[in-house]
């Protein structure tokens, strides 16, 4: 049995939950809140979530990069989130840390958002406003043609594009200078395993003012 620990408005949680939904891989779901967060954090005191048990193999895993490997590794489905080609692996794995890194960076935007007053910091968000167009840059540009954003195929890398560009996007505008995202982020929406992971995360949307 897999147990996902996450929080249904996490973009992390949202990386993962896709890759589990392209596959229809069975799971069950541990809200990370007040209830369980004792629990949670004894089993991974660094705190980051989601993160993956799996009861048949005895094993915990951790890091959603991590995670979606695993899943792909041990339960394979019609979707492989990793290639079996080194080169082309080592693209996925590539931009997948790209989207992270503007996973983490727009979250100190959207997190901003949900502080005091007298706690926001207008200097960081700038900065990290500033760090994200870069990265949209540098997505727009690796997109050219391309319909997923490492070869032909769907993997590891979109399902971090995601959640990373979703939210991004609403709270640092893409100012009509990227098309080709606008038309990525569009493709991605519409992707069922995705567009599953928002739907089901809508009615808790009102937690967070970036979403
Ligand atoms: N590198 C981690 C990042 C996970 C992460 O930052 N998750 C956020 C939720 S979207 C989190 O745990 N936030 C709570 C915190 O930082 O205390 C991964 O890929 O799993």
């Amino acid at each position: 049995m897999l147990t996902i620990y996450g929080h249904p408005i996490s973009s992390y949680t949202w990386k993962v939950l896709t890759a589990l939904y392209e596959n229809g891989t069975p799971f069950e779901f541990i809200t990370v809140d007040q209830n369980s967060y004792a629990d949670f954090i004894a089993k991974w005191p660094m705190g980051k979530f989601p993160i993956l048990l799996d009861s048949d193999r005895g094993a915990m895993v951790t890091e959603t990069a991590v995670i979606i490997e695993y899943l792909d590794h041990y339960y394979p489905g019609r979707t492989r989130f990793i290639p079996a080609d080194f080169d082309t692996a080592l693209e996925v794995r590539r931009w997948d840390r790209v989207c992270d890194h503007l996973n983490t960076t727009m979250s100190k935007v959207v997190v901003n958002n949900i502080r005091p007053d007298s706690q926001r910091d207008p200097y960081g968000v700038e900065e990290a406003k500033c760090v994200v167009r870069g990265m949209y840059a540098v997505i727009e540009a690796q997109l050219g043609s391309r319909e997923f954003l490492v070869g032909n195929d769907f993997s590891l890398a979109d399902c971090a594009a995601a959640p990373a560009l979703w939210y991004a996007t609403r709270n640092v505008p893409l100012d009509g200078a990227f098309p080709r995202i606008v038309g990525y982020l569009e493709h991605l929406k519409a992707r069922p395993s995705f567009a599953r992971a928002v739907k089901e995360s809508e009615p808790l949307f009102h937690m967070y003012p970036g979403a």
